[in-house]
C-alpha cells in the first residue's frame, strides 16, 4: 500500500468503509441509507483522494527541498479518461477498496461506471499526453503538466436516424470533479491587446501595456505513479475576469455591458477545439494558446525564482516540452520576460531561450501545420509580434544568410514568415528554432520530418538537432485496468513477484513458452471470448442489436480523417458482403464470420469524413438487416468513442485496423494498445506498424500497400494522368457503383465522397484496394486455424515489449518513451519520495 499509514488514512477494509461513510455524511451531507451508486462514487472518489492527497503534498515538498532539475509538458490536450480505478491501482488499493465497498453494499464495478470521462482532448495527442503523465510520475520523474481546464470538453457524438454526426456539449464538470484542487492562492494576470512601446535606448525593450487583462486560476490534477509515493501534479488553467461585474454599467442599467468583460473572459477556457489536424484562423484559439502558455511559463518562473538562482541558470532547472506547436508562442513570452522584464540582452535571452525548449512534432500533413496571420498577432498581441519580426531581423535571417549567402529561396522557405497575403507566423519554423532539439514519433516519421518539413533546418543546424522518440502507451491503463482477467492470467503465468511486468513489460517475453501449452491457450481463448462478451452486451445495451458472438472481431477506432481511411474499410465490407450476397448458402459456408466495428468522431466541419460515418451507418443497418448474410457479416457504428469506450473495444478485438496512406500517420498508439491485449494488426508500412512489425514479427501483422518513397509518384499520376477506376482496379469500381446507385441509401448523398476517389484519389485508394482484400483474406485464412491463431496472439502480447535499444521496461512502453525524454533530451534524474 502506497501510504505509509502514518497519516491514518485508509490501509484496510475497515478504514476504507469508514472513510467512505465518513465522506457520504460530510462532504456530500447525505445519508447512508438510501445513497445511490452516483453518492456512493464520489464518496469512493473522495476516499481515495485523500491517499493522492498525502502523497501529493509529500511528492511536492519533497521536490522543493530537493530542487531538482524538473521537466514541464505543456499540452493544450490532456485525454484522461476516467480517474478512480487508475488512481487505486497506482496507490495499492485497489482490492481493499473492492472489499470495502462491497462491505457496504456496493459493486466497485458499477461505482466506476459513474465516473465521466475527462474528456480534454481530441485523439492520439492528447491520450499521448496523459500516458506520459502517469508513466513519470511511476519514473519518479520531477514532471509536470501544463494545460486548459475546458468547461466543455471533447465534444458528445449522437448519430441521426439518416446516420449523421450531430454535436452536443460535454458538460463533464457538471457532477463536480473530485480529482482537481482549485488552487485559488495561485492566480496569474494574463494581458491582451493594448500596445507596445518599444524604448529608444537600443536594448530591444518594450513596455507592453492597456489593453485587457484576464485571471488565470490553477486547478491541481493529482497524478500518482504506479508502486510509488510519487504523485505528481497536473496543473490545468482556468480564465476568470479580472474585475468581475462592471457595478457601473449595470447600475445605468445596461446588464449586457455589465457581464460583458466577464463573459468574454470566462469564455477563453469554455472549450476544447474539436478539430484534429487542421489549423484555425480562430481569434479565440490563439487566445487559448496564449493565455495558457503565459500562465504556466510564469508560474514554472515564479518556481525557479524562489531558489534565488540567477536567471542565467533557468536552462539548469526547467526542461519545457512543446507538445506539437500549440504552445509555441511559449518561447516569444519568455524572450518577453527575459529581455522587458528581466533586463537581460536579447542574445543572452534567445541563448536561455534555445536551451529550455524542446519540440515533438505529431504530423506531417502540409494542413496540419499551425500558421498564425500577422495582423491578428498584432492585434491581440503586440509585442510578441515585435520579438517575432525582431528574430527574424537581427537572429535567424542574418544567421540563415551567413550560412548560406544569396539563397534567396532558401531564406524564404525557411523564414518564420510565410509571404502570403496576409503574411503568416509559421509556428513550426518558430518552434523550431526556439527549441535545443526537435524530434518525431516513430521512426518513419521522424525521418519525414527531417527529409521534408525540416529539410533546410536540418542543412542548418545539422542532424544532431532532430531525433526520435517513438510514442508508447502505459499498460497499467492499456492492460491492467482495461483487461484484468488477461492481467490476471499473466500475473500467475509469469509467477514474477506481484505484477513485476507492469513495470517491465520485457517480462512478457516469459509468456512465449506457453504458447504452445493448450490449457494456457485455452485460457487465453476464454478471455478473449468474455471480452467480446462484454462488447457484445455493450452494443446489445446501446444500440439494441444482438452481435454474433461467433465471429472474428475487427475493430478500427480512431478520429474519423481522409488519410486513416475509414472510407477504405467500409469499401472493403461492402466488397466483401457484395461477394457473400453472390455466393451460395454453401459457398457462404467458406467465408469466416466476421463483425467489424467503427468508432470515432469527425471535426464538427469536416464534411468528407461526416459523409464517411454517414456511409457506414447506412451499410451497417443495411447489412445487418439482411437475412441471407447476417450470420456471416455484421457492422457496427458505435457512437461517441472515447478513452472508457477505448477500453472495452481493444481486449476484445481479433484483428483491428491501422490503415492509413503511407507516410501520413505520424505514429499511431491504439496500434500498440491493441497489440499488448493479443490483438493482431491488419495495416500499411506507416509510423509505429513498422516498429511493431519488428518486434511482434511480420507474420503476426498483415501489411499491405504501396510504400511512402512512392506516394508521391502515385498521387501525380492520379491528378495528372488517372485511369478509369473500371480499369485500375474494378473491384473497387464495382463497388463504388453500388453506393452510387442506391444500394445503402440515396447514392446521391455519397457523390462528394466517391468523388475524392474518382478524382484525384490523393489518398490513393485506388491503388491500395486490391492489395487490401488480400491482406483481408490472409486474416480470414489465419483466423481458420484456431489454435494457429491463439498462438499468434499470445506471441504478439509476448513480443509487444521488447526494445531495440535493449532498455529496461520495452519499446511500446510510455515508461520507455519518458525516459528517453528524460535522459536524451531533459536531462532529468528520478527522484523517489521515500
Ligand atoms: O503522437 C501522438 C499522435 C500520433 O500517434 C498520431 O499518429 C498523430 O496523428 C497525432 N498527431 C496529431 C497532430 N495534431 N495536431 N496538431 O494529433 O499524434
Amino acid at each position: 500500500v502506497w501510504n505509509d499509514g502514518t497519516t491514518g488514512l485508509t490501509k484496510d477494509v475497515n478504514s476504507v468503509t469508514k472513510s467512505i461513510v465518513n465522506h457520504v455524511g460530510t462532504s456530500l451531507a447525505r445519508q447512508a441509507y438510501n445513497l445511490d451508486d452516483l453518492g456512493a462514487y464520489q464518496a469512493t472518489a473522495l476516499s481515495a483522494r485523500d491517499n493522492l492527497l498525502v502523497n501529493w503534498n509529500a511528492t511536492q515538498l519533497h521536490f522543493t527541498r530537493k530542487a531538482p532539475k524538473r521537466a514541464y509538458y505543456l499540452s493544450l490536450e490532456f485525454l484522461m479518461g476516467r480517474t478512480l480505478d487508475n488512481a487505486l491501482l497506482n496507490l495499492g488499493l485497489r482490492e481493499t477498496y473492492k472489499e470495502g465497498v462491497e462491505k457496504l453494499g456496493f459493486s466497485i464495478e458499477d461505482l466506476l461506471e459513474q465516473e465521466r470521462d475527462a474528456g480534454l482532448g481530441n485523439g492520439g495527442l492528447g491520450r499521448l499526453a496523459a500516458c506520459y503523465l502517469d508513466s513519470s510520475a511511476s519514473q519518479e520523474l520531477p514532471v509536470w503538466g501544463y494545460g486548459l481546464r475546458y468547461k466543455y470538453g471533447i465534444f458528445q457524438q449522437l448519430i441521426s436516424p439518416e446516420g449523421q454526426q450531430l454535436e452536443a456539449p460535454d458538460p463533464w464538470l457538471d457532477n463536480q470533479n473530485p480529482w482537481e484542487l482549485p488552487r485559488l492562492d495561485v492566480s496569474y494576470d494574463i494581458r491582451f491587446y493594448g500596445h507596445s512601446d518599444r524604448s529608444n535606448d537600443g536594448s530591444g525593450r518594450a513596455s507592453w501595456g492597456g489593453g485587457q487583462e484576464v485571471l488565470a486560476v490553477a486547478y491541481d490534477v493529482m497524478v500518482p505513479g504506479y508502486e510509488t509515493k510519487n504523485t505528481n501534479n497536473l496543473r490545468l488553467w482556468e480564465s476568470k475576469p479580472k474585475r468581475g461585474f462592471d457595478l457601473n454599467s449595470f447600475n445605468a442599467g445596461d446588464y449586457e455591458k455589465a457581464v460583458e468583460s466577464s463573459n468574454s473572459a470566462a469564455a477563453i477556457t469554455s472549450v476544447l477545439y474539436p478539430n484534429d489536424h487542421t489549423t484555425f484562423g480562430k481569434e479565440l484559439r490563439l487566445k487559448q494558446q496564449y493565455f495558457w502558455t503565459a500562465a504556466s511559463l510564469a508560474d514554472i518562473l515564479r518556481r525557479f525564482k524562489n531558489l534565488g538562482k540567477p536567471i542565467q541558470e533557468f536552462p539548469d532547472y526547467a526542461a519545457i516540452q512543446l507538445n506539437d506547436t500549440h504552445p509555441t508562442l511559449a518561447i516569444v513570452e519568455l524572450m518577453r520576460i527575459l529581455v522587458d522584464e528581466e533586463d537581460v540582452g536579447w542574445k543572452e535571452a534567445w541563448n536561455i531561450v534555445t536551451n529550455t525548449f524542446f519540440f515533438t512534432n505529431h504530423t506531417v500533413l502540409p494542413e496540419a501545420l499551425e500558421k498564425w496571420p500577422v495582423p491578428l498577432l498584432q492585434h491581440l498581441l503586440p509585442r510578441h509580434m515585435q520579438i517575432i519580426f525582431d528574430l527574424v531581423r537581427f537572429t535567424f535571417d542574418l544567421a540563415v544568410e551567413k550560412k548560406f549567402p544569396g539563397d534567396k529561396e532558401k531564406m524564404a522557405r525557411m523564414s518564420l514568415i510565410e509571404e502570403s497575403i496576409p503574411q503568416q507566423v509559421r509556428m513550426a519554423h518558430l518552434a523550431c528554432i526556439g527549441s535545443r532539439k526537435v524530434n518525431g514519433v516513430a521512426e518513419l516519421h521522424s525521418e519525414l520530418v527531417k527529409t521534408t518539413i525540416m529539410k533546410d533546418f536540418v542543412e542548418f543546424y545539422g542532424v544532431s538537432k532532430f531525433g526520435n522518440v517513438t510514442n508508447g502507451i502505459t499498460p497499467r491503463r492499456w492492460l491492467d485496468q482495461c483487461n484484468p482477467d488477461l492481467s490476471t492470467l499473466i500475473s500467475t503465468t509469469l509467477k514474477k513477484p506481484a505484477k513485476a511486468w507492469l513495470k517491465d513489460l520485457n517480462l512478457l517475453e516469459g509468456l512465449l513458452p506457453f504458447a504452445e501449452d493448450p490449457k494456457f491457450r485455452e485460457q487465453w481463448w476464454h478471455i478473449k471470448q468474455a471480452n467480446k462478451k462484454k462488447l457484445a452486451h455493450y452494443i446489445e445495451t446501446t444500440l439494441g442489436l444482438p452481435v454474433n458472438m461467433d465471429a472474428m472481431f475487427d475493430v478500427q477506432i480512431k478520429r474519423l480523417h481522409e488519410y486513416k481511411r475509414q472510407t477504405l474499410n467500409i469499401l472493403g465490407v461492402i466488397h466483401r458482403y457484395m461477394a457473400l450476397k453472390a455466393a451460395s448458402p454453401a459457398e457462404r459456408k467458406k467465408y469466416a464470420r466476421k463483425v467489424v466495428f467503427f468508432a470515432g468522431k469527425a471535426a464538427p466541419a469536416y464534411y468528407i469524413a461526416k459523409l464517411t460515418i454517414r456511409l457506414i451507418v447506412n451499410v451497417a443497418k443495411s447489412i445487418n438487416g439482411d437475412p441471407d448474410t447476417k450470420d456471416y457479416l455484421q457492422v457496427f457504428f458505435v457512437p461517441d468513442y472515447s478513452v472508457s469506450l477505448a477500453e472495452v473495444l481493444i481486449p476484445a478485438s481479433d484483428i483491428s485496423q491501422h490503415i492509413s496512406t503511407a507516410g501520413t500517420e505520424a505514429s499511431g498508439t491504439s496500434n500498440m494498445k491493441f497489440c499488448l491485449n493479443g490483438g493482431l494488426l491488419v495495416g500499411t508500412v506507416d509510423g509505429a506498424n513498422i516498429e511493431i512489425a519488428e518486434e511482434v514479427g511480420e507474420s503476426n501483422v498483415f501489411f499491405f500497400g504501396n510504400l511512402t518513397p512512392d506516394v508521391e509518384n502515385l498521387r501525380y499520376q492520379n491528378l495528372y494522368h488517372p485511369i478509369p477506376i473500371e480499369e485500375k482496379c474494378p473491384e473497387l469500381a464495382k463497388v463504388l457503383n453500388a453506393v452510387s446507385a442506391g444500394q445503402f441509401g440515396d447514392g446521391s448523398v455519397y457523390e462528394p465522397l466517391l468523388n475524392t476517389i474518382r478524382q484525384g484519389d490523393y489518398y490513393l485508394l485506388t491503388d491500395d484496394f486490391d492489395s487490401y482484400i488480400e491482406a483481408l483474406k490472409m486474416v480470414d485464412e489465419a483466423y481458420a486455424d484456431r489454435d494457429e491463431w491463439i498462438k499468434k496472439s499470445i506471441r504478439t502480447t509476448a513480443k509487444a515489449r521488447l526494445s531495440l535499444l535493449a532498455l529496461q521496461m520495452g519499446k511500446f512502453s510510455s515508461d520507455r518513451a519518458i525516459q528517453d525524454y528524460a535522459q536524451e533530451y531533459w536531462n532529468i534524474e528520478s527522484i523517489k519520495v521515500k
